[in-house]
């Protein structure tokens, strides 16, 4: 069935096949989203709308904070559109033949200066207090590093015996089933649900971006320069996240996939993975220097 002309019959949507259908996925989409508070994957879905169900305290704020900013703005484009229709009916030539001569008015002038900037501040407090929230946390259970690469991303464990491994996606070709075309690595990130944990983010070659939406983390990694930010997955699952900075041909190919697994069950995997992974070897400090903060750059995965 091909295109029929669009018609709205009562609360019914009458449209082709093609569209109904679209409209019936974004839908069932939408509702899967809305009531998947216990979702055990997070990450981009086909047909997805609006934010990623926020798995941290700090999504949970931006995901509010986004939403109090779709009103205003929403509030904001209703009333200038408004305005747009008034003065282009109100004095559209036929109806106002002799164009008023005014050049300006004090009043409104001041008005349209001063409730901007009470709006833009409005905005401002809440968004500084929420990049200081997201920026530190004093008292973390654990630490885990990022390191940047082109093109996957190294992971660290400094709190754990210092073990490190790679994560590199998985090739199309190589996809077992169950696994996500671009999204699943071969070493998934795991950590401990509940539990404060601090990240660290740095990079051995260019700029990369390690950004997870679920959690409200989208930070560079930066060559030369260590940067931090705080997570506290509150529930179990698989999420998913990609660098989000051009870093070069395979920009597009090193996937983030973290697993966040109850206390127990990480620490299980963190005797496991103290076997089976290398451990940070310190490159040694020039005499007399103290070995600065070190990113490792070879010895990488070697026992693998
Ligand atoms: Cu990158």
């Amino acid at each position: 069935m091909g295109y029929s002309p669009t018609a709205i019959t009562g609360w019914r949507v009458d449209v082709g096949e093609y569209r109904v259908n679209r409209l019936f996925v974004t839908l069932t989409v939408l509702m899967s989203t809305a009531f998947a508070g216990s979702a055990s994957a997070a990450g981009p879905e086909a047909w997805q709308l609006g934010l990623q169900p926020p798995a941290t305290p700090t999504a949970v704020m931006i995901n509010d904070f986004h939403n109090v900013l779709l009103w205003i703005i929403t509030l904001i484009t209703i009333f200038v559109l408004g305005l747009l229709i008034y003065v282009s009916v109100r004095f559209r030539e036929s109806r106002n033949p002799t164009p008023s001569k005014t050049t300006h008015n004090t009043t409104v002038e001041i008005l349209w200066t001063v409730i901007p900037i009470f709006i833009l501040v409005g905005i401002a407090i809440p968004s500084m207090k929420l990049l200081y929230f997201a920026d530190k946390v004093e008292d973390a259970d654990m630490t885990l590093k990022v390191v940047g690469h082109q093109w996957y991303w190294e992971y660290q464990y400094p709190d754990h015996g210092n073990f490190t491994f790679d994560a590199n996606m998985i090739q199309e070709d190589e996809l077992k089933k169950g696994q996500k075309r671009l999204m699943d690595t071969d070493n998934p990130v795991v950590l401990p649900v509940g539990k404060k944990i601090r990240l660290l983010f740095a990079s051995v070659d260019v700029i990369h971006n390690w950004s997870m939406s679920s959690f409200g983390v989208k930070v560079d990694t930066t060559p030369g320069r260590l940067n931090e930010t705080w997570v506290q997955i509150d529930r179990a699952g698989t999420y998913y996240g990609f660098c989000s900075e051009l870093c070069g041909v395979n920009h597009a190919f090193m996937p983030i996939m973290v697993k966040a697994v109850p206390p127990a069950e990480f620490d299980a995997w963190v005797t496991k993975a103290q076997k089976e992974f290398a451990r940070v070897d310190e490159p040694e400090a020039p005499a007399g220097q103290p070995a600065a903060v070190t990113v490792k750059v070879a010895a990488r995965n070697l026992s693998k």
